[in-house]
């Protein structure tokens, strides 16, 4: 057998050590946009980029059409779970492709004294996020105020409100001319400190909208959404076999990447996989492959011609593969090593392949340490099943709120694809369990604070980008003895609820 030297390690272990912060250091500044496929790195662009670092995982409990759709709107990406069928998987595909973000369309058709059940049925019709209401109801109107998506969540809902006393009116009514160029109406917005700004055509009708995306963020995140003609993208997991007939139905639907969705990723399973997709489709369908703890399964994915990686092997929150069978490696252990075969390979081949660490984060601040170790996006189950958006039932449980969240290797989920070494076509054995999750509210709010923190850690690093994290960061190993003395300690705390794992 071979022994490594060093035994694995996972994030809380490690802290990072400030380094210089500039003035011009601010959060933000800060760009967290990141890589996801491979690409010639220093002479191309790379073709997929996701503007926050986060991915949701392909499970279950976690990545539905609403997921998608939600993790789309602040920049990061969902891949929709694999185990259903496929016309159930490619429906939630086509529905987040087709989800119209952040425009109006001139079909909309309020006017000020319809209430908000009916804006709520048009929503449903139409798939539209964000309303005009018109003084006539018809597009050529008066504009008289928007009723967003964001608002439809109050509970006025319940009762007939009309529009009009509901609708958010124009601050400032500025209007731009059809010809604005997406860039020259993110600076009237921003300029004006306007939410919303209609662009209309020489007819004085209204066009589209452009929104701001974030009233909380900054500048680059806004210039995404005034790609407002593009479509969300969506990622699809897939596995060693059904591919034949998944692939080319996800395709069809939309699908802008898919990942081979496996808890063990270092098989002839996922080669056989691939130069299938690659016989068929060449290089122009994006496929992530994985999982793998080492260099050797990484180099064995990159020559495979795998456009990401995943990295993590018995680290995510609900899983016993550890105990079952004995295999995995501690998260940062396995990230470290991984990103260092990541860069070599790119030293030797030009091509610089993202990878992505997929379970196991627990603290916010476990996020910016997997980046200065490496990873360039991150795969999150639990955190992202806490959330109105998941697809799982919000139960009350002792009193508090919860949601359910189990594994793919859970026998609920059923998905013995996931763990298929051949053989029959059953999971022999759980490597999964079925569990609950503290309810935490919405995603944005939650991604908010979460990336503040991301952000702020990367100033006191120096950096700007997650470039320059990894190159920047100063990343120490903590005792025991210390993990005690980083949290409060020594005094009684008030609110007891402060103790709740976040
Ligand atoms: P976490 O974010 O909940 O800690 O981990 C999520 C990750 O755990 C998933 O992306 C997947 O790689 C892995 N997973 C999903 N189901 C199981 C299981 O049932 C599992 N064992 O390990």
């Amino acid at each position: 057998a071979y022994y490594f030297s060093e035994p694995s390690r996972t994030f809380s272990e490690y802290l990072l050590v400030p380094g210089y912060s500039s003035k011009e250091c601010i959060p933000t500044n800060v760009s967290l946009k990141t890589p996801i496929v491979k690409f010639r790195k220093g002479e191309e662009e790379c073709p997929i980029s996701i503007n926050i670092p986060m991915v949701s995982a392909i499970m279950q409990a976690v990545s539905n059409d609403t997921m998608a759709i939600a993790l789309a709107k602040e920049g990061g990406m969902s891949f929709i779970y694999g185990s259903q069928s496929i016309e159930s998987e490619a429906a939630m595909v086509a529905k987040v492709k087709s989800y119209k973000a952040g425009f109006v369309v001139s079909d909309s058709n309020i006017k000020p004294e319809q209430t908000l059940a009916d804006v709520l049925a048009l929503k449903e019709k139409t798939g539209h996020s964000t309303m005009a209401v018109t003084e006539d109801g018809t597009p050529n109107g008066k504009l008289l105020g928007v009723v967003t998506g964001r608002d439809y969540r109050i509970s006025r809902m319940d009762r007939a409100t009309r529009v009009s006393e509901f609708m958010t009116p124009f601050e400032k009514l500025i209007t731009a001319p059809k010809e604005t160029s997406l860039k020259e109406a993110n600076n009237i917005i921003w300029d004006h400190k306007l939410n919303s700004l209609p662009i209309i055509d020489e007819n004085q009708n209204l066009v589209y909208m452009v929104f701001r995306k974030d009233y909380d963020s900054h500048k680059e995140n806004t210039l995404e959404l005034l790609d407002a003609h593009k479509r969300y993208m969506v990622g699809a997991g897939i596995n060693t076999r059904d591919y034949a007939e998944r692939v080319p139905a996800l395709i069809e639907a939309g699908a802008d990447v898919l990942c081979i969705d496996s808890s063990e990723g270092f098989t002839e399973w996922q080669k056989l996989t691939l130069d299938w997709i690659r016989e068929n489709y060449g290089d122009s369908v994006k496929v992530g492959m994985g999982n793998v703890v080492d260099r050797e399964g990484f180099l064995y994915l990159a020559k495979c011609g795998a456009d990401f990686i995943k990295v993590g092997i018995g680290g995510g929150s609900i899983c016993i593969t550890r105990e079952q069978k004995g295999i995995g490696r501690g998260q940062a252990t396995a990230l470290i090593e991984v990103a260092a075969a990541r860069d070599e390979y790119y030293e030797q081949t030009g091509i610089y392949i993202p990878i992505c660490s997929d379970g196991g984060l627990v603290y916010d601040y476990h996020m910016t340490l997997a980046l200065a170790m490496g990873a360039d996006f991150l795969m999150l189950g639990r955190y992202f099943s806490r959330f109105d958006e998941s697809p799982t039932n919000r139960v009350v449980i002792g009193g508090s709120y919860m949601k359910e969240y189990w594994g793919e290797g859970s026998a609920r989920a059923r998905n013995w694809q996931r763990y298929d070494m051949g053989g029959d076509k059953k999971l022999s054995f759980e490597e999964g369990v079925d569990s609950y999750v503290p309810y935490a509210g919405s995603l944005k709010d939650n991604v908010g604070m979460t990336l503040s923190k991301v952000r702020s850690t990367m100033c006191n690093c120096g950096a700007l980008t997650i470039p320059e994290l990894q190159e920047k960061a100063k990343i120490t190993l903590v005792s025991a003895t210390s993990i005690v003395e980083g949290g409060a300690h020594d005094v009684v705390l008030k609110d007891s609820s402060a103790n709740v794992v976040k």
